[in-house]
């Protein structure tokens, strides 16, 4: 049986990272729609997208901030648009799902669990921001929870279900596999799912490579052939996870929104680069790389002419 291509999936800026972590992080439409059809010139099928303010790189899930880039990078690209419902530390379901809404995506990412969801321990590395609401905004990270309770993750399947949306089943933990198959149980999801492990977000599993494999082994039990998958390693996990998910059959998801970085303390100069190191990387070890109509087809997408942007 001819070997299933990987998908690369890229993260262009999320809602973790602050702009005074690196310059290299983009939160004006310009460089969020640049950096994406770049890093889809790179190699990337999928591109995973959050909004920021322009003035200041705080994170945004205001449909205007979206609009100011979705058709730009639609226009110069074939890549599958993936719109973050995950929000801010300071957003409700319904507001986190407002851009999926309106701009009904081939893609939208679900989160599968509540956790604590905390990145607080990057605020000591910075002797000054170059924004005002960056400091508190990482440092009372440690107080955040992710909500997403199963009348969260109820209503905003409800609410996205006519839109035909293919989900990125966000599972932090090994508990949210099963949260999963219960959703799915309770009809709230179709097969093929997308899940996107996740290793190393402080809250959720760690990142070693043995909890790569109980993850697999435990979805493989719950979801069988119905389902494809995805690795996410943070930081300096991103690479090794992504390389050896890429080995193990799963697909990857680089980006500046789980790492900024492209090697060992060197900071990435933008998200096609870290696209096109895993790239090299997973075609080096014998994989090729799927295109977006591949990726559409492998994952039973609507198409990209079946969105409002
Ligand atoms: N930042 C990732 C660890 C979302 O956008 O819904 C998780 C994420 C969540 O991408
Ligand atoms: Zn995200």
């Amino acid at each position: 049986m001819a070997k299933q291509k990987t998908i690369i999936t890229c993260a262009i800026t999320g809602a973790i990272h602050t702009p005074t972590m690196a310059d290299a992080l983009p939160f004006t439409a310009e460089d969020i729609a640049g950096q994406a059809i770049a890093a889809a010139e790179a190699g990337a099928s999928i591109l995973h997208l959050h909004a920021r303010r322009p003035e200041d790189g705080g994170v945004s899930i205001d449909p205007k901030h979206f609009s100011a880039f979705l058709p730009r990078i639609k226009q110069a690209t074939d890549a599958v648009i993936n719109i973050s419902t995950g929000g801010s530390l300071h957003n409700t379901i319904d507001e986190r799902i407002a851009p999926a809404l309106t701009f009904s995506p081939e893609m939208c990412s679900m989160n599968m669990g509540s956790i604590n969801f905390s990145f607080h321990p990057l605020a000591k590395r910075y002797d000054s921001f170059k924004f005002e609401w960056e400091k508190d905004y990482i440092a009372n990270s440690d107080s955040y929870i992710f909500r997403n309770t199963f009348a969260d993750i109820t209503n905003a399947a409800k609410q996205l279900a006519p839109h035909g949306i293919k989900f990125e089943h966000e599972c932090y933990d090994v508990g949210h596999l099963y949260n999963l198959k219960f959703c799915m149980d309770i009809g709230l999801f179709k097969a093929p799912i997308f899940i996107q492990f996740i290793f190393g977000i402080l809250g959720g599993i760690g990142p070693d490579i043995d909890n790569l494999i109980f993850m697999k082994r435990t979805a493989d039990r719950l979801f069988g052939k119905d389902y494809h998958w995805s690795v996410l390693g943070a930081g300096g996990a991103q690479m090794p996870f992504a390389a050896t998910a890429s080995q193990m059959g799963g697909n990857v998801r680089v980006g500046l929104e789980d790492s900024l970085f492209i090697s060992r303390g060197k900071l990435a100069s933008n998200n096609a680069e870290q696209v096109a190191k895993i790239r090299r990387i997973v075609e080096e070890l014998g994989c090729e790389v799927a295109t977006p109509e591949e990726a559409r087809a492998i994952l039973d997408l609507k198409g990209g002419d079946k969105v409002a942007f």
